[in-house]
């Protein structure tokens, strides 16, 4: 998609990142992925992979590197267009850090402390509570801002931090004048918090030590069937959504989420039936939604030209359009004008 373009036919725009950490897993994948290829059709659409956010916790440097790569070739896999979608790498484009710089300053001490996710990672990663994981926000607030973001596809863990972006972009518009678009979240109706499959009381990760709680997009159809047998339910043996189902209703959001059947539909498919059947059937629908996009992936990884050529194009694209934004925000602020070298 061509900056022209964009300009003549004046989509909403989205911006969404994810964090190369290794492991993508369906809750990812339902919560934040899924959507990012049906927006695509109906908005201006930019994506990154979040490299920068993800040194906030300790990276080995080859491990980290493959990541980033696997990161970007799994969400092309996933659907990501980029004919029609930029999609680059964050350290690419040296205007997020900058702006994160800016806003930082514009960022309390005490709204930052407030939020869940440095509070939980913090005490998972007690020895290594660094500035930038408390900071983390102020940049996510800069990827979201730079490119005048109307709507900003994330799971429901991420809803704070996008509050957060708001806020401080109300708060610097309120002291310059209009400079930032104020983001509104796109939280999916169905799959916002897959929950995981050992204590469907917790959510979905991917840091959970016990790999029967969560499923990989690129984990093998065997893996995926045994996890899903191994679900924990409860005793009642009915599948229907309702109140202390927890398990129950998680098994039943993935199915509606991969299939389209409502709970309604789903509850009458399954009348008569045992848990058993039940999670059959849901690894098998998972099965089969995510096969393409590993066979897909493994072309995609294994094409470094093509995923290089790809990244490029996405950072030129973002580099100038985000920049516009930098400019304008610092202007604002009363920086001087950059020279042209
Ligand atoms: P971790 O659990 O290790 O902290 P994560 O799996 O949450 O990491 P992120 O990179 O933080 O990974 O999340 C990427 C996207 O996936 C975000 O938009 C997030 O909201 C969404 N997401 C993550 N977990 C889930 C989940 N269990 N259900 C729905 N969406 C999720
Ligand atoms: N913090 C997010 C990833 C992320 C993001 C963003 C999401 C980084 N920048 C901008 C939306 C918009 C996460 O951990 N899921």
């Amino acid at each position: 998609m061509s900056e022209e373009v964009l300009k003549q036919e004046k989509k909403p725009i989205i911006f969404s990142a994810i964090q190369p950490s290794g492991t993508i897993t369906l809750g990812n994948y339902i919560g934040a992925l899924k959507n990012w290829v049906t927006l695509q059709d109906d908005y201006d659409c930019i994506f990154a992979v979040a490299d920068l956010h993800a040194i906030t916790v300790r990276q080995e440097p080859a491990t980290f590197r493959r990541h980033i790569l696997e990161a970007y070739a799994l969400l092309l896999a996933c659907g990501i267009d980029t004919e029609k979608s930029p999609f680059f790498i964050q350290s690419h484009v040296h205007t997020h850090a900058e702006l994160a710089w800016v806003l930082n300053c514009y960022t309390q001490f005490g709204e930052l402390s407030r939020m869940t996710q440095f509070k939980d990672k913090s005490q998972k990663h007690a020895d290594n509570v660094n500035v930038g994981l408390f900071a983390y926000p102020s940049l996510m607030a800069a990827d979201i801002l730079l490119y005048q973001a109307d709507l900003v596809p994330v799971g429901a863990d991420q809803k704070q931090h996008l509050e957060l972006a708001r806020n401080v972009a109300e708060r610097f518009n309120g002291i310059y004048g209009n400079t930032f678009k104020i983001p509104d979240g796109y939280i999916p109706p169905v799959g916002a918090r897959i929950m995981s499959l050992q204590d469907p009381t917790k959510k979905m990760s991917k840091s959970d030590e016990n790999v029967n709680a969560w499923v990989a997009v690129l984990d093998k159809p065997e893996d995926i069937m045994r996890k899903f047998k191994r679900a924990v339910t409860d005793s009642e043996a009915v599948v229907k959504y309702g109140e202390n189902k927890a398990g129950v209703n998680n098994l039943m959001g993935i199915y509606s989420a991969v299939t389209g059947k409502t709970n309604d539909e789903i509850e009458k498919e399954f009348e008569g039936k045992g848990y058993g059947d039940f999670k059959a059937t849901v690894a098998e629908a998972v099965i089969e939604e995510l096969r393409p996009i590993r066979e897909r992936y493994e072309k995609f990884i294994a094409d470094k030209a093509y995923l290089e050529e790809q990244y490029t194009k996405g950072a030129e694209f973002a580099l100038r359009m985000s920049s516009r934004t930098l400019d304008k925000a610092m202007k604002k602020v009363g920086f001087i004008k950059k020279p042209r070298f």
